[in-house]
């Protein structure tokens, strides 16, 4: 079953950094689009609940250096 949720991103400045997360992310199993606003420090994800969690994607986002901020 898929969802969709917003994540408060910490720590971007460019906007390298911003396709670096939606890179991460979209090697992760479950995941099926990442699309991150530098401006808004959010990332739009939907995902599949069955094969992840979001805290699978806070462990991706954090691995990567930048700060998971929460949900919404
Ligand atoms: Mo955005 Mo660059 O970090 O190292 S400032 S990718």
């Amino acid at each position: 079953l898929n969802d969709k949720i917003q994540v408060k991103v910490g720590g971007m400045t460019c906007a390298m950094c911003a396709k670096a997360i939606e890179s991460g992310l979209e090697q992760l199993e479950g995941i099926i689009d990442a699309t991150v606003n530098l401006g808004a420090e959010t990332a739009y994800i939907e995902y599949n609940k069955d094969l992840i969690s979001t805290e699978d994607i806070k462990r991706v986002i954090e691995g990567l250096g930048y700060q998971f901020l929460g949900t919404g």
